[in-house]
């Protein structure tokens, strides 16, 4: 049994760069975006860091994590070379996916990082099929799911909280509810607005947490990470969570006031952790710039490595394909 955490200053100032780091990160990706040197689609995390963070940390070597396409600061809290993360959203051949899947298809099974899903909800029976592989290897990992609250009117969703329960899979389920699903409000698409309590039907235990704080984050995913890991089966959690920013980038945002996104700026989960750093004085405003130069530095290598790196040869479309080599329309060279 893993021990549980303390939250310490050390852990705040980790938090506070990572988290500040991500956004930044992603702040640059949508300068790009708008440039055109990152082209398709781009869901930004933008007001969700804290869900990461605090998950992170209840996390053990091995554990795995998959989710949605609101996916690249992911594999770079599990470890995955940032500047590779930006060579794929623009393209390049030095990407995690050799610049062949963009945006919502960040991947490394080496830092155990299994996607970037673009069909909502598609990741959900894959965790729990990952969550089955450990539990028949007898391997003690866990997995964590993660969907937005419009996933969970799939079907899918339905079927893998059935299964999960049925084969006491070692997986944990966390909804990050956002409030919207695109333009769609919870209120909108459902009765009942408490999601987490969808786990009551099979019997799942469940609850909800603070998204917008990494401490009640890591507190929420620990318990159900041990449950998971000593063989008492899944969890569903729900990260009551926001994001300022559209959907993606083409988002006029008709359905919801500034007003709400301001409400919610004041909780922003950055502005938090710095706000306990300078409370509790777990640094001064010296060392908490050096903090924010060095996030503005490794902003500046991961779009100059981007920048620098080649878009993928011709050939390399018909490299990492599935294809029947007598397929009739499609000839291998
Ligand atoms: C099966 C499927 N249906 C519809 C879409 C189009 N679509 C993309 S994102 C999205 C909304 C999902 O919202 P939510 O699950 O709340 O995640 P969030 O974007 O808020 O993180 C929809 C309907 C899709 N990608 N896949
Ligand atoms: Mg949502």
């Amino acid at each position: 049994m893993a021990k549980k955490k303390k939250i310490t200053k050390n852990v705040y100032l980790q938090w506070y760069e990572e988290m500040l780091f991500w956004r930044k990160f992603e702040d640059k990706a949508s300068a790009l975006y708008i440039q055109q040197k990152i082209r398709g689609f781009l869901h930004l995390y933008n007001g969700q860091e804290a869900v990461l963070a605090g998950s992170v940390l209840a996390m053990e070597k091995g554990d795995k994590m998959i989710t949605g396409y609101r996916n690249h600061v992911q594999p770079i809290a599990l470890g995955v070379d940032p500047r590779r993360i930006m060579a794929e959203l623009m393209g390049k051949e030095t990407g995690t996916s050799k610049g062949k899947g963009g945006s919502m298809h960040m991947f490394s099974k080496e830092h155990h990082f299994y996607g970037g899903h673009g069909i909502v909800g598609g990741q959900i029976p894959l965790g729990a099929g990952l969550a089955f592989a450990d539990k028949y290897k007898g391997d003690k990992y866990v997995t964590l799911t993660y969907m937005g609250d419009g996933a969970v009117r799939q079907g899918a969703f339905h079927e893998t909280l059935n299964m999960a329960m049925l084969y006491n899979l070692p997986v944990v389920f966390i909804v990050e509810n956002n409030g919207y699903a695109m333009g769609t409000s919870v209120a909108r698409s459902a009765n009942h607005t408490d999601i987490y309590k969808l786990g009551l039907g099979y019997e799942m235990p469940c609850s909800y947490f603070d998204g917008m704080d990494p401490s009640a984050t890591y507190d929420a995913v620990f318990e159900a990470v041990e449950r998971a890991r000593n063989g008492d089966g899944p969890t569903l959690l729900e990260a009551r969570t926001y994001r300022y920013k559209g959907h993606s980038m083409s988002d006029a945002q008709h359905y919801r006031t500034k007003d709400e996104v301001a409400d919610y700026q004041k909780i922003d989960p950055i502005n938090t952790v710095l706000k306990t750093i300078q409370d509790k004085k777990y640094a001064n405003e010296e060392e908490i710039k050096e903090i924010e130069q060095r996030v503005k530095d490794l902003v500046k290598e991961c779009v100059d490595f981007g920048e620098e790196s080649d878009f993928p040869k011709d050939e390399a479309i018909y490299q990492d394909i599935y294809a029947q080599e007598d397929y009739p329309f499609l000839k291998i060279q």
